[in-house]
């Protein structure tokens, strides 16, 4: 027998209506009446298989009612319900006419939970005022007419959900065990070569001065660990400069040789160790001294001389305390490594028009000391980690686990969370690829973002490593990019095209002050596919001495 439906609708439309339907009955709101629809559909279904074609027809017609019903009912649920502002920052100038001026605020909703989101005022509301939150459980933004005061819940089902928010969890202060400090002193004490490594979770403005502090008094050579350069003053005297991808050989000697080595915060992974070889597992040549949070690291790879479970803060306020080591066998050694840490900087050649060395030294000398660099994971972030001078706590915002893309989306949050701040967001081509469309967030939520993409039209990072493996066999490593200026402005941003080295201060200069987000495109020489060398001599060196697979 053949199924007939109803006029306009196919037959599969109000059959899925009717199992629809019978979801729906699990719907405390929507019970009662789908029950009854569906009790209908059930009847007119059976006779219509009994050979009632009108039922067929008639089934449609409820179907479709009971749809616009259902419309309705959605419609009905958007309601305006008053809640208390808490907070609100001053709405954004207008960005354009019709442009919306969302701000976060948090308000205490009706069921008395306090909630956060975007909201959408236009003019600024008085803490403490009382604001109407739309919401739409239907999912929907509705944007009611506006009056002074009036708040448009935009986190739409945030306001009405039922339940509560997650409650956060504060990860308890470990305090280091006095006694296991007094022997980290001793144990300095009749060192002849030490080195520190700081980095890992857990760190505060406090933490860092308290290291630096601690450093000063002992005149101790302080390295910073991979992608987190930012937790001791690059420009301070006693700084040696960053362990992970590409790091200084002569701050890899230098942690190779020493006799004690402070590691703080950090997990001692592959990129901290070179891979396993600046310090061997799992008996250091070096005497350890690993100060870590996490019982589980703590000799997980190596088995240190001193192991000591506690968070960092309260570790480094331990080492600001301690006595100074009077005249130790090392002076000098933080000098000589921050020295070498500054020749490491030193310019070197590279092929094509654009100069990436100029370019971060640019960015070294104009950007203000508290500016936000995020990056990703690519050879075009190793300019940038070897030859900006992260200046204080939170400037550097980078993958720890290499994740490309990492950048776009580190630089929107932010400047959402320090929209005072400057915040410049560092891309290769490949890794812009990846979240480039977040454009349209910084756009949407005006935040001037001064985007750079490294475009040498290729994964260069992947490119590398096929040149040393297996030379002049390249395989899926080259991009067709867009024009990124031109994609930029699209999405309602600044675009400039940066092919010379010179144009690159006046571009800054413009993304800088341009109020929105700025997109600089640098194109670079597919050549200069790592700090030291060219396709061409990583080609001629693999072909000369094959690489070790
Ligand atoms: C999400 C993700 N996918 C893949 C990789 C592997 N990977 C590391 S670097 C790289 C290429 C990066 O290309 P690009 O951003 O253009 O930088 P370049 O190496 O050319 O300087 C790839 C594919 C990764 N790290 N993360
Ligand atoms: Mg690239």
């Amino acid at each position: 027998m053949k199924l007939r439906h109803g006029p306009k609708l196919p037959r599969t439309y109000w059959l899925s209506r009717m199992l629809r339907g019978w979801r729906l009955d699990r719907n405390p709101v929507r019970r009662g009446s789908d029950r009854a629809e569906t009790a209908v559909l059930g009847v007119l279904l059976a006779a219509f298989l009994a050979g009632a074609p009108f039922a067929g027809h008639a089934a449609g017609s409820w179907a479709y009612a009971a749809s616009a019903r259902e419309a309705q009912a959605q419609q009905a649920r958007v309601h305006q319900v008053p809640a208390t502002l808490l907070q609100a920052a001053s709405p954004w100038t207008a960005y354009n006419s019709g442009d919306a001026p969302y701000v976060d605020a948090r308000w205490r909703a009706p069921d008395g939970q306090v909630r956060t989101g975007q909201v959408f005022v236009l003019s600024a509301a008085a803490a403490g005022s009382t604001v109407m939150v739309w919401t739409n459980q239907a999912g929907q933004l509705t944007i009611p007419p506006l009056q002074d005061t009036q708040v448009v819940n935009r986190a739409d089902q945030a306001a009405t959900a039922a339940v509560a928010d997650v409650a956060r969890v504060d990860v308890p202060v470990v305090q280091p065990a006095p006694a296991q400090i007094a022997q980290l002193h001793a144990l300095l004490a009749g060192a002849q070569r030490p080195v520190v490594i700081a980095g890992g979770s857990g760190w505060s403005a406090q933490g860092c001065a308290n290291l630096a502090c601690f450093a000063e008094a002992n005149a101790l050579p302080v390295a910073c660990a991979f992608r987190n350069q930012d937790v001791f003053d690059n420009r301070h005297p006693n700084y040696a400069g960053d362990v992970g991808i590409g790091i200084n050989p002569k701050l890899a000697a230098r942690i190779r040789d020493a006799d004690v080595l402070l590691v703080i915060g950090e997990r001692l992974g592959e990129m901290v160790t070179g891979g396993y070889t600046l310090l061997a597992a799992p008996q250091s040549k070096q005497a350890l001294i690993h100060v870590h949070p996490g019982a589980d690291e703590l000799g997980r790879v190596y088995q240190p001389a001193l192991a000591i479970q506690t968070s960092v803060a309260p570790a480094c306020a331990a080492l600001a305390a301690l006595a100074p080591i009077d005249a130790p066998a090392w002076s000098g050694s933080a000098a000589a490594a921050h020295a070498e840490y500054l020749a490491w900087q030193t310019p070197q050649p590279m092929p094509g028009s654009l100069d990436l060395w100029q370019i971060v030294a640019t960015l070294r000398e104009r950007l203000p000391e508290d500016t936000i660099l995020a990056s990703g994971a690519g050879n075009y972030a190793t300019w940038l980690h070897r030859l900006y001078r992260y200046p204080a706590f939170r400037t550097q915002l980078a993958p720890y686990n290499g994740s490309m893309g990492y950048g776009v989306a580190a630089a929107i949050a932010a400047k959402a969370a320090h929209p005072d701040r400057t915040v410049v967001s560092w891309n290769g081509d490949g890794c812009f690829l990846m979240n480039g469309q977040e454009l349209a967030t910084a756009v949407q939520y005006r935040l001037g973002i001064v985007f750079v993409v490294v475009d040498n039209g290729m994964y260069g990072t992947i490119r590398m490593h096929q040149e040393r493996q297996y030379p002049a066999r390249v395989y899926a490593t080259d991009l067709v990019n867009p024009d990124f200026a031109a994609l930029a402005r699209a999405y309602g941003a600044d675009g400039e095209t940066v092919s010379r080295t010179d144009q690159f201060a006046p571009a800054l200069e413009r993304a800088l002050t341009a109020g929105r987000p700025a997109l600089l495109h640098l194109l670079l020489d597919r050549q200069a596919i790592t700090m030291n060398a060219t396709i061409d001599d990583l080609r001629r060196q693999a072909t000369a001495a094959p690489a070790p697979r």
